[in-house]
């Protein structure tokens, strides 16, 4: 086993992979942009080192100043969490001419699941079923032609892509000329590379993805799958596990299906099988996320089984020490992303200092979170403030709890999501657990945060109010005038970072 653990990430996901290294007798080792000097997972590791200015791409993205960082420090090991590196086979191909285990798959499988027709071409010949289409790049004449055969309504895709960037659907012939344009172009500026496929359009798709484990002693296991339809703009925002209008044979066969999509590439490590599901129930390999996802933890919930730790065992050449006939779903979880944003203000990120900080907790619940009272969340990196997980012996129950959980989460200083969850946990199409990727445009597009109760947006003032005088370097000086109601009174202070901040409301 590893002896120490460098994690190329921060926020919620490295306090996260640092609790399994302890578990495990593993030292974890933080690195720090500088604005994180004082973060979360700066504060859990054993060691922590800087690496860079504030924005991503001269710090926690600069492969070599990580990769030396974790050959000063001794680490055997980097686990990349998601997002920054964990993706990159380069990366992962350095870290092994380093003499570093990455604890993921290797360079030559990322890069070649990257790939959106690479990968369609290898899940073709693995026998999982894709959606129908392409599995060549295509020039705009061969485009054409293929999206009449194909018939419209069709989705040009960007090979590079994922995640719905240089992604356009066609309903109409004469949309296909402009839609190969603009495809090819958003894909040439964010990736690189213009190579385009075309896919059959699936209408009313629910996004239902299968978790894999694999060890390097030849087990591959799934741990069921989640449903994650329910996102804005290609980005999740609620998750639940199992997931809606599952049948066993339906489990059966997507759980199969991405058991055989990690063998054919000789997978190691956790990934992701993402797929979309039609109405009639028939399901299309879309991508594999070769990564921890930041959903993971529902699946922990359901399974009982510690992801982050298998992939640590895993990359150590442990064996997983379980079969799949070992595994079943226990109870439903359901997943909520608190992001610091503004659901007044479509939703734009509400960075600031988060004055008041407390989460949900009790049974049925778990909270992952990269914050703290007194903590900023920064325009660098990505607004999320906390995962909140709940469990429930069934839906109903795990419902419940979310609704229970959300009315405890208190978050002041940044204007969060929560007001959001609350009105999805509430919405009878939600309840009734039937919905697809369309749920947040068709139901919640008037989403406006309720308004709060004059009371107690009064209680809530006073309280952040307090938090923010309390921290203030110089307490004592203010003491002196509070009784005069002077120039250091909190009242006066709670004022004036009101009307600067505008963040207290
Ligand atoms: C599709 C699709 C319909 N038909 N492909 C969006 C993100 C990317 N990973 C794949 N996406 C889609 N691909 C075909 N052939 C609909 C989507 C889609 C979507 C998928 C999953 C979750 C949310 C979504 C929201 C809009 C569109």
């Amino acid at each position: 086993m590893f002896q120490k653990v460098l994690i190329a990430n921060r926020g919620e996901i490295a306090v996260r992979i640092i609790r399994a290294c302890h578990e495990l007798g593993i030292k974890a080792v933080a690195i720090y942009s500088d604005v994180d000097r004082d973060a979360l997972h700066v504060r859990y590791a054993d060691e922590a080192y800087p690496c860079g200015p504030p924005p991503a791409s001269e710090s926690y993205l600069v492969s070599e100043r990580v990769i030396e960082i974790a050959k000063n420090c001794g680490a055997d090991a980097i686990h990349p969490g998601y997002g920054f590196l964990a993706e990159n086979g380069d990366f992962a191909d350095a870290c092994a001419a380093a003499g570093i285990t990455f604890i993921g798959p290797t360079g030559d499988v990322m890069r070649k699941m990257g790939d959106k027709v690479t990968a369609r071409q290898t899940m073709e010949a693995a026998g999982v079923p894709i959606v129908p289409g392409t599995t060549e790049r295509l020039s705009d004449k061969e485009a054409a032609a293929w999206a009449k055969k194909i018939g419209l309504p069709v989705m040009v895709k960007a090979s590079a892509g994922g995640g719905g960037k240089g992604m356009r659907l066609v309903r109409e012939d004469s949309e296909l000329e402009q839609a190969l344009a603009r495809a090819r172009s958003e894909a040439k500026s964010s990736f690189g590379d213009d190579g385009l496929y075309i896919e059959k359009f699936v209408d009313e798709p629910r996004h239902v993805e299968i978790q894999v484990l694999a060890d390097s002693h030849g087990n591959t296991i799934h741990l069921f799958e989640r449903e994650c339809s329910i996102q804005r703009r290609h980005q999740k925002v609620i998750e639940e596990a199992p997931a809606n209008r599952m049948t066993p044979e339906l489990r059966e066969k997507m759980g199969q299906a991405a058991v055989a999509a990690a063998k054919a590439v000789d997978y190691r490590g956790a990934g992701t099988c993402e797929f979309l599901v039609n109405p009639q129930g028939e399901f299309f390999f879309l991508e594999m996320n070769t990564r921890v996802q930041v959903e993971h933890a529902i699946t922990e919930a359901i399974t009982g089984i510690d992801i982050v730790k298998a992939m640590i065992r895993g990359a150590a050449g442990e064996p997983l020490g379980f079969e799949q006939k070992d595994l079943k779903i226990s109870g439903h979880a359901i997943e909520a992303r608190i992001y610091a944003e503004d659901p007044d203000n479509k939703f734009l990120p509400s960075p600031g200092e988060i004055l008041v900080y407390r989460p949900a907790g009790g049974i049925g619940v778990r909270v992952d979170s990269g914050v703290y009272q007194g903590a900023t969340v920064t325009v660098n990196y990505d607004p999320m403030v906390a995962k909140l997980v709940t469990w429930g012996i069934d839906r109903q129950e795990a419902i419940d709890r979310m609704r229970r959980a959300l009315r405890e989460f208190v978050v002041k200083g940044v204007k969060t999501s929560i007001p959001f969850h609350q009105q999805v946990m509430r919405h009878p199409k939600f309840i009734e657990g039937h919905y697809d990727t369309g749920f947040i445009e068709t139901y919640m597009k008037d989403f406006a945060a309720a308004e709060v109760d004059p009371e107690v947006r009064r209680v809530a003032h006073t309280l952040a109010a307090i938090a923010a005088y309390r921290r203030d370097k110089h307490q004592a000086e203010r003491a002196s005038s509070i009784q005069t109601g002077g120039e250091g009174s909190p009242w006066k202070s709670f004022g004036r970072r009101s009307q600067m901040r505008g963040s207290l409301r």
